[in-house]
């Protein structure tokens, strides 16, 4: 092995100088969240100091970027005594109680309470982290434990990415020997939700809610897994200090956390007088809490000033200078009533929990999906179970799991339908797919109300008026059989349903023929064809030009349509395989569908080909649509989820989960601007 007397002074002075460069633009993306360069550029200098480790091993040391997971997996986790109790906060349940602790400030500080200056932060869903830097270098992170003992879990926080191993300044001068930083470890919910997706594809149990993700992901004996997890973490205050000076107000020393490189929530607030300020807080972040990329369960308020914090002193376990004022709980206890099965437009079958109705997080609760057959095996749910229902922003309800000491005696394991429940015919579940499906096809009542829908919906043919309680109707009353059958409808028909009036009737047909002018990638779409979206549609229409080549296409010819794989392929050709379909098709040309010639595209010429691009958030200067339309027809593809391989992610304000997956991905992010870039190519 070399040792360090072997390195040249200009290799170890560019590993230095990488080392730094690193950091810095950690510092930039991480606590900033402003980066200065594109993630690939990022990736280089990451890459070129990784390659010069390797090259001279001397050269590493502990606190290298490059040196996040390294250790080997514990038997088990050591203790840590917190020199500074960890404690924990009071909690206000309402308006009222928050008010009740301003009074109680007040009167302790003998000032009126508008007086008093707060701090207000988001409350955080996940783990209490304590992180110990001597001479600027992490040394341990614990645990919170009991508040006095803790576990060691200094190899799992060195893995988070947005934990730096080295603070920005000289230690001794402006940074002080040892300094204690605590806050909490979450899991974005963006990254949650990947990794549950993750747990049910590798048939493990999914979280329940990013906490307990959040928890289990940081207490792992192997840092190799906690490394795979995304955990960030936010800092909120200060344990033990020496050897140094901290400003005199906890609003300072965020700020001064922030200059070390420690990321402190963007959403912290300082300067709010009086308890009317802090609530007006709660409401505006109770708002935001949707669009937020992580879980919080409150806010919390805190006095400002030290001298006042030490004045007020503490109650037990809390400090009297903080509470956190929660917001009503995303979980709630509920009975799980029966579990009903939903049938969709290519037959998939859904259970659905039905629930006895429960308020969760302000909004009433009585049904959540399901997902299929193996999550709810997995969760042994059983009607008659009493079910921990969780709702996660503005996520639809999700049965997180069962309290099993409340099973009645006589619950029953599900067992799904062998039978259709709408048209009688058999359910199949192939060999390794998760959803069961109706084999009724458009036989099936619910399948035709489903495609009928959707043939109808505004990104298809776009008929105004055919919504869906008419379309049930229609289908119910035997009126309609097919999408091509409403082309045949008249206004005395219409007339004479529920709810239509003559002239809604009439509102109805003019739309119906105003449909008939289309494109042919939303005609394409209408169909309604398995695995064929709007993006796909687009682009067998600009491959083939015209539907009759479609129609004729094999397999192979399908395939080598860009994007075009074996099951979007064979999905494509037994469609028109099928005399029904077919038939449909006639009828509705027959009625008078029709589109503008389509110019066929060499799709290798255009200027984004092969990009993959992902929307977010608002733009000012147009909508999602048109901007998709626009960069499909550049040849891009634009995909809704963001993944390794998405080129680039397009945010808009307030962008919302695909920004911080995008980040966690190392996605490059383009604004407005970059978009109007990429829109001039053309
Ligand atoms: C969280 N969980 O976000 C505190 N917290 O302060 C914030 N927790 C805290 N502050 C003192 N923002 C004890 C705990």
């Amino acid at each position: 092995m070399r040792t360090s007397a072997d390195i040249p002074a200009d290799i170890a002075a560019r590993a230095r100088q990488l080392r730094e460069q690193i950091d810095y633009h950690n510092y930039r993306y991480y606590v900033l969240d402003d980066p200065e360069i594109p993630d690939a550029a990022y990736d280089r200098l990451f890459r070129e100091l990784q390659a010069l480790e390797e090259q001279y091993p001397a050269l590493v040391t502990a606190d290298s970027p490059t040196q996040r997971v390294g250790a080997k997996p514990l038997k088990a986790f050591g203790e840590v005594r917190h020199e500074v109790p960890m404690l924990s906060l009071s909690n206000a349940f309402s308006d009222e109680e928050a008010l009740e602790f301003g009074r109680r400030c007040a009167e302790r500080l003998a000032i009126p309470v508008e007086q008093i200056e707060f701090t207000t932060e988001p409350k955080l869903d996940g783990l209490a982290i304590s992180l110990l830097y001597e001479d600027g270098r992490l040394a341990r992170g614990a645990t919170r434990g009991d508040g006095y003992v803790g576990e060691d879990v200094t190899q799992n926080v060195r893995t988070i990415r947005s934990i730096p191993l080295r603070l920005r300044g000289e230690p001794g001068k402006d940074l002080p020997r040892v300094l204690e930083v605590r806050g909490e470890v979450y899991m974005p919910k963006a990254g949650f939700e990947a990794l549950n997706e993750r747990q049910r594809a590798a048939g493990e149990k999914p979280f329940a809610n990013p906490r307990n993700a959040a928890a289990g992901s940081l207490r792992q004996l192997d840092p190799q897994v906690t490394a795979s997890r995304p955990l960030a973490m936010y800092a909120y205050g200060v344990g033990q200090v020496e050897a140094g000076e901290l400003p005199d107000r906890h609003s300072a020393i965020l700020a001064r956390l922030r200059q070390w490189g420690l990321p402190v929530s963007p959403e912290v607030r300082d300067g709010v007088r009086g308890i009317e300020a802090c609530l007006a807080y709660h409401r505006a972040m109770k708002d935001k809490r949707p669009q937020l990329p992580y879980e919080i369960d409150g806010v919390v308020y805190k006095v400002d000033r030290l001298d006042q914090q030490e004045k007020l002193g503490f109650v037990s376990r809390a400090p009297r200078w903080a509470i956190a004022h929660k917001f009503p709980a995303q979980e709630a206890l509920t009975r799980l009533l029966a579990i009903d099965i939903q049938v969709g437009r290519t037959g998939a079958i859904t259970p659905v929990a039905r629930l006895e109705p429960v308020e969760v997080g302000g909004v009433t609760v009585s049904s959540a999906t399901l997902h299929n057959e193996d999550e709810i095996r997995r969760l042994d749910l059983r009607v008659g179970d009493t079910v921990i229902v969780y709702r996660a922003g503005d996520v639809i309800p999700k049965v997180a799991g069962v309290v099993l000491s409340r099973r009645p005696p006589e619950a029953k394991p599900f067992e799904m339908p062998k039978k259709c429940p709408v048209c009688g015919s058999d359910i199949v579940r192939l060999e390794g797919h998760a959803i069961a499906r109706c084999s009724g096809g458009l036989y099936c009542p619910a399948q035709r109300k489903e495609a009928i829908k959707h043939f109808a919906s505004r990104r298809a043919m776009d008929i105004e008026g055919l919504g869906e309680k008419l379309v049930e109707q229609l289908v119910d009353r035997d009126l309609v059989h097919d999408p091509a059958d409403l082309y045949a409808l008249t206004v005395e028909q219409l007339a004479g349903l529920e709810r239509m009036a003559q002239k809604s009737a009439e509102n109805l047909i003019a739309a119906l023929e105003k449909s008939k002018s289309t494109t042919l990638p939303r005609f394409l779409f209408a169909l309604g064809i398995r695995e064929v979206g709007e993006t796909t549609a687009s682009i067998l229409a600009e491959h083939f030009g015209d539907l009759k080549a479609i129609e004729a296409a094999d397999v192979e010819t399908l395939q080598a349509v860009p994007d075009v794989g074996p099951v979007v392929a064979n999905s494509i050709y037994t469609f028109f395989r099928q005399p029904h379909n077919l038939e449909v098709i006639d009828k509705l040309l027959a009625a008078g569908i029709r589109w503008p010639k389509v110019a066929v595209k060499k799709p290798e010429a255009l200027p984004l080909a092969g990009k993959v691009i992902v929307l977010t958030g608002t733009l000012q200067g147009m909508s999602r649509s048109e901007a998709k339309q626009r960069l499909q027809a550049l040849g891009a593809k634009v995909t809704g989820s963001v993944s390794k391989k998405t080129d680039w992610v397009i945010a808009g304000t307030d962008p919302g989960s695909k920004l911080t997956k995008a980040q966690e991905l190392g996605v490059e992010v383009l604004d407005e601007a970059g978009l109007m870039e990429l829109l001039q190519q053309g």
